[in-house]
């Protein structure tokens, strides 16, 4: 059964109930998760799969009863290597294995293309980290992201280019994926809408190295900002660079690029404070705690920093599960109704959909680095 339109939202979020001693019967609960375990962005592939090994593992240790079934979790974990072809196989192949939901892509350019084969399929879908707004608005009434898009993202930081960092002229490079094309877009949208002039418009690649051309092009239009859309290990070489060449510009980037890896791929060109970027969610002061106490307690299990958005991993999971405990089902066509409508308390905030599937009142996390550390700036509404 192919999912066609959005449903109407029915009930209100329920606790979790969880199973005493004794239960009737076991189930086998199947979570797909993919992001690209392989190549350049590996590390954030990886950090991703833990959030989501955090979660199975969670359920599993408290006993989740689904229907008067005691749900037994296994996650079905594959790689994308952030390749659209790639996305699509794997895709296929969790279908072929009756998956009852899945989490992932991490990237637009996979979760795109695969969400037209988990929709045919009936399969539902959460993606944790895919900002590119088409993703849901292709009408597939099983497809959420549980983080803000690019048009929040990009917009926010084109104003902040302008309003913050007091930026007249500013230029940008994209990587020509659905993800660094769309993010950039919207960074120039807002810029330009506080009066920035874009003196300059370059393009690479997500596996481009050598960036000496397009900064030679940039360095002679003296820009005030350079913002990029793609990700960090394309940002950290192009940050070196930049140093080398005696690029005094601040460096603005999307979520993409907003990870604690980022200090190692750049190293020392880094700097104080000069790149800014955010991540697609954030928690206010008063959630604070539950998502530092998650972050600390992902660092004693992983012995690593949370890249980006492990925690979004984890909460997509306990979102959809607490979706299936509601419907006493995990299956799809009956569970979604119920994640449509859902209100989950997660560690990156509260979680509920519109009706497009988006996340409702999606916050963003503006850092930059200092010290050697990603720092807080703003969390903004
Ligand atoms: N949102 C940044 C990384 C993933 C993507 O949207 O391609």
């Amino acid at each position: 059964m192919s999912f066609k339109t959005k449903m109407i939202p029915l009930a209100g979020a329920i606790a979790f109930a969880f199973a005493g001693a004794a239960a009737a019967e076991d189930m086998v609960v199947k979570i797909g998760h993919v992001g690209p375990i392989s190549g350049a962005i590996a590390h954030l592939g990886k950090d991703n799969e833990n959030g989501a090994k955090m979660a199975i593992e969670e359920l599993n240790a408290k006993g989740v009863m689904i229907g008067g079934k005691k749900a037994k979790f296994e996650l079905l974990a594959e790689d994308d290597g952030a390749d659209p072809k790639q996305g699509t196989t794997v895709a296929q192949k969790l279908v072929d294995a009756k998956v009852n939901g899945v989490i992932g892509h991490l990237n637009s350019g996979t979760t795109i293309p695969a969400s037209k084969i988990y929709n045919d399929a009936g399969i539902v879908q959460i993606s944790p980290s895919a900002t590119n707004p088409k993703y849901t608005q292709q009408g597939f009434k099983g497809a959420f992201r549980v983080v803000a898009n690019d048009g929040q993202l990009g917009g926010t930081l084109g104003r902040f280019a302008v309003q913050i960092n007091k930026a007249k002229k500013v230029a940008v490079i994209d990587d020509k994926t659905a993800y660094g094309e769309g993010v950039a877009a919207e960074f120039m949208k807002g810029a330009k809408g506080k009066g920035a002039e874009v003196v300059v418009q370059e393009h690479t690649t997500d596996k481009s190295t050598d960036f000496s051309a397009i900064l030679t092009s940039i360095k002679a239009k003296n820009p005030d900002v350079i913002f990029f859309g793609g990700m960090d290990a394309v940002a950290g070489p192009m940050l070196r660079q930049m140093k080398a060449l005696g690029i005094k510009a601040k460096f603005m980037g999307g979520d993409g690029i907003c990870s604690a890896d980022l200090v190692k791929l750049a190293g020392d060109a880094i700097g104080e404070g000069q790149v800014v970027c955010a991540e697609a969610g954030g928690v206010l002061e008063a959630q604070k705690k539950v998502s530092d106490d998650w972050k600390a307690a992902y660092k004693k299990k992983f012995g690593v920093e949370v890249q980006i958005y492990a925690p979004y991993v984890y909460d997509a999971i306990m979102t959809m599960v607490d979706a299936m405990v509601q419907a006493k089902s995990a299956e799809p066509a009956k569970y979604l109704p119920l994640l449509a409508k859902i209100k989950h308390k997660g560690v990156t905030g509260d979680i509920a959909f519109d009706d497009k599937g988006d996340i409702k009142d999606g916050t963003l996390t503006l850092y930059t680095y200092k010290g050697g550390k990603r720092e807080l700036l703003q969390v903004v509404k």
